[in-house]
């Protein structure tokens, strides 16, 4: 008998505990130690009714991810057995009770609505997540949650994937009872009163289907919807497609028809990715030599060092995680300008609903604006927030390595310099380590924590740890000129301006890569993080470019006519005082007399071109950061991309993308590029070396060269 699932009798209940932890997937060994204690306790006359309950801190929380890798990487996967417990649940002749508590999510849903009542505690959520993996519900959910809870609801939950608190299943129809106390104690008293009744089957309730014609308003709302919210994501209409059939096929068409789309979106690149976006982000977590055994400083009081734009953001993330942090400015009016903002951002989210107005005072509370040092001795961390100057940085270390108290962990929000340089100006380098907030840092996921030389272990672990409490997604990176990040950054942008100069409006160049899935097109990016910034840099490091190396233009021209972007009105776009853009004819025509004094051919580039010459220029850029060991793996890079770029995560982050096309294809078309745009287009050696070895970036592993 399975030991995956437990059987045990209590009374005229037989109880069926699913114990694989962490979260009771149901992994092979699962579905079918289900079906089997079904079967012994339907034969077994002394039991009137069963309770299926997790063992552990969840209910199901779905069906094993890792078995849908397999099914992509050509091996069957076992998903049929889930199928078969569904129908064996269902078809029992005594009640099956699900008890349900932390999450009930996919197949985990699935299993409990094949059973013939829900029960569960207040905290517990239930969910049909899979839209999120580029999948459908694929255990006949989409054919039996809107025969329990309406076909809205049924839509709103597949097509979008929330979860939905117990209280509102409830009201909805999908659980039956909320238990006060002990879960399982509550079950067996619910089912010991249903035990008489003949169990009902959800597959035969019809009473909330309603008709194709009266639903039709609805199903195309959710299309509208589904296209606004989760654009260019296929799995959204699926799911709306297999809810539309339930509403006009008897139960059994209606499963059929949910198999082939749940089939359909199983092999769509999308659903690749979206399940390699899951697992990466769960990866990127782990650091090959840090283990559990590290300790980890518990981080119970903080203090920024600059009140602007990131230092505001950064302390707001502190205090929504409930640390006490002290935010210094050098002058009192810098100080006002910073609390003020985040005040503003505080009671911006207050009207939009998203907090109370006495969450976001308690908040705010938690910041301590000062102009002194006052305190920085008390602290575990201390985060340097202010521009990009080294001399200014240097000065900072220097300064908080002589107040901070030993053991505090000195970390630096720079986006671009080094750590090690910065470090240098203390006498605790193994204490110093980047964490690289994305503007803005209050909304941004990504937090790229930077290893200096000396970083220790416990520092690393830290930091990845604070992450997690912060609600960023944190991903380890090395100590490299724009880090993972801005380094790929910088050919991406090179390319959309280069397509500008050879004849490309810049709308063209934007609206190519936003309708391919970006969240902005790089100009609009460009324009937003202002143009002046990398123009003051260029201008910093003139004397490294090299001659014969054409590097981009326009944007310094636009910096010296006083055009920074968004902040001052006008950029690659012109902005009205709402930040709407619109064209900006100046560009074309500062881009065509530009070209014609530099010999650059004008020409039209296709979307595709387009997309491929900005996307391959993060890859080929991504492929020397992975061989030169500043990305851990290729997942880390992609994970950066996803959470701090607005990489659409159903184009699996760059360097998946570039797998799912294959690598001898993009290497193919990078030499292409090299041919006719020369030297920045030189391909990256690992991806000439995975391209003819017909690998991929997902399997190469660095240390096996
Ligand atoms: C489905 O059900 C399709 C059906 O319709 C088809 C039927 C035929 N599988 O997130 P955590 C791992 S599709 C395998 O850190 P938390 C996770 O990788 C599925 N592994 O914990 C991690 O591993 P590691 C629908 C899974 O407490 C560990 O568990 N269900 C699965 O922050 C802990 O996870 C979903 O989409 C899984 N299903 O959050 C639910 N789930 O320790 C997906 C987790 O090695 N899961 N793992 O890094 C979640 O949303 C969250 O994990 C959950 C817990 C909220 C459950």
């Amino acid at each position: 008998m399975s030991s995956l699932v437990t059987y045990k009798i209590t009374g005229s209940v037989a109880v069926l505990s699913v114990e694989n932890p962490p979260v009771n997937a149901l992994s092979p060994g699962v579905p079918e130690g289900i079906s089997a204690h079904l079967r012994t306790a339907a034969a077994d006359p002394s039991v009137k009714a069963i309770v299926l309950i997790g063992g552990g801190r969840t209910f199901i929380a779905g069906a094993d991810i890792r078995e849908f890798e397999k099914i992509h990487a050509g091996e069957t996967g076992s998903l049929g057995a889930i199928l078969t417990a569904i129908h064996d649940l269902e078809n029992c002749p005594k009640p099956v009770i699900a008890a349900i508590h932390g999450t009930a999510f996919g197949g985990g849903l699935e299993t409990a609505m094949a059973c013939h009542y829900r029960v569960a505690v207040a905290g517990a959520s239930v969910g049909q997540p899979e839209v999120k993996l580029g999948i459908i519900p694929g255990g006949e959910g989409t054919q039996r949650l809107p025969r329990l809870a309406g076909i809205a609801k049924a839509l709103e939950m597949c097509a979008f994937g929330d979860p939905v608190l117990v209280s509102d299943a409830l009201g909805a129809g999908i659980v039956d009872e909320i238990v006060e106390g002990d879960l399982l104690t509550g079950a067996i008293a619910f089912a010991q009163r249903v035990a008489a009744t003949p169990p009902p089957r959800t597959s035969e309730r019809n009473e909330k289907l309603g008709d194709a014609a009266g639903n039709a308003g609805a199903i195309t709302a959710a299309h509208d919807a589904a296209n606004k919210r989760l654009r260019g994501q296929a799995a959204p209409h699926a799911a709306i497609e297999a809810i539309e059939a339930a509403t006009r096929l008897p139960f059994a068409e209606g499963c059929k028809k949910e198999a082939e789309i749940f089939a359909a979106c199983l092999s769509n690149d999308q659903s690749k990715a979206l399940i390699h976006a899951f697992f990466g982000e769960r990866t990127v977590a782990k650091i090959p030599g840090i283990g559990r055994d590290v300790p980890i400083i518990p981080i119970q009081r903080a203090a920024i060092i600059g009140a602007g734009t990131m230092g505001g953001g950064i302390a707001m993330n502190y205090a929504n995680a409930g640390i006490p942090v002290l935010l210094k400015e050098t002058t009192q009016e810098a100080l006002d300008r910073g609390m003020a903002t985040i005040t503003k951002n505080y009671m911006n989210s207050v009207k939009r609903g998203r907090f109370s107005e006495a969450y976001a005072r308690g908040r705010i509370a938690l910041i301590h604006p000062q102009i002194t040092w006052d305190g920085f001795d008390q602290v575990d961390i201390i985060v340097e927030a202010v521009f990009e100057n080294m001399a200014l940085k240097k000065e900072i270390f220097a300064e908080i390595d002589r107040v901070a108290k030993p053991g505090c962990i000195l970390a630096s929000n720079t986006s671009t310099l080094n750590i090690d340089a910065i470090a240098s100006a203390t006498k605790r380098p193994e204490w110093v380590i980047g964490h690289h907030f994305f503007s803005p840092a209050n909304v941004m996921r990504l937090l790229e924590i930077v290893r200096g030389m000396a970083t220790s272990n416990t520092v690393i672990a830290t930091s990845m740890d604070l992450a997690r409490k912060l609600r960023k997604v944190g991903v380890l990176v090395g100590n490299c000129r724009g880090f993972v990040g801005n380094r790929m950054f910088a050919p991406y942008c090179r390319e959309s301006i280069f397509l500008v100069e050879e004849g490309c409006t810049p709308e063209q160049v934007d609206g190519a890569l936003y309708r391919w899935g970006m969240a902005m097109g790089p100009l609009a990016v460009q324009d937003l993080a202002g143009l002046d910034v990398g123009w003051r840099i260029r201008k910093e490091y003139k004397q490294l470019e090299k001659p014969g190396v054409r590097y981009a233009e326009l944007d310094s021209m636009l910096c010296e006519q006083g055009h920074y972007g968004q902040k001052t009105g006008k950029g690659f776009f012109v902005y009205d005082e709402n930040r709407r853009a619109s064209p900006n004819s100046d560009v074309v025509a500062m881009a065509r007399d530009y070209a014609a004094q530099a010999g650059i051919a004008q020409r039209t580039a296709s979307p595709d071109e387009i997309v491929e010459r900005c996307v391959y220029a993060l890859v080929n850029e991504g492929a020397r950061l992975l061989e030169e060991g500043f990305a851990l793996r290729a997942v880390d890079i992609d994970v950066v991309y996803l959470n701090g770029y607005g990489f659409p995560a159903w184009r699996g982050g760059p360097m998946k993308y570039a797998d799912l096309v294959g690598l001898p294809k993009v290497f193919a078309r990078i030499r292409e590029f090299e041919k006719q745009f020369g030297h920045s287009w030189k391909p990256a050696p690992l991806l000439a070396r995975l391209a003819m070895q017909g690998s991929s970036f997902s399997a190469y592993d660095r240390s096996k060269g």
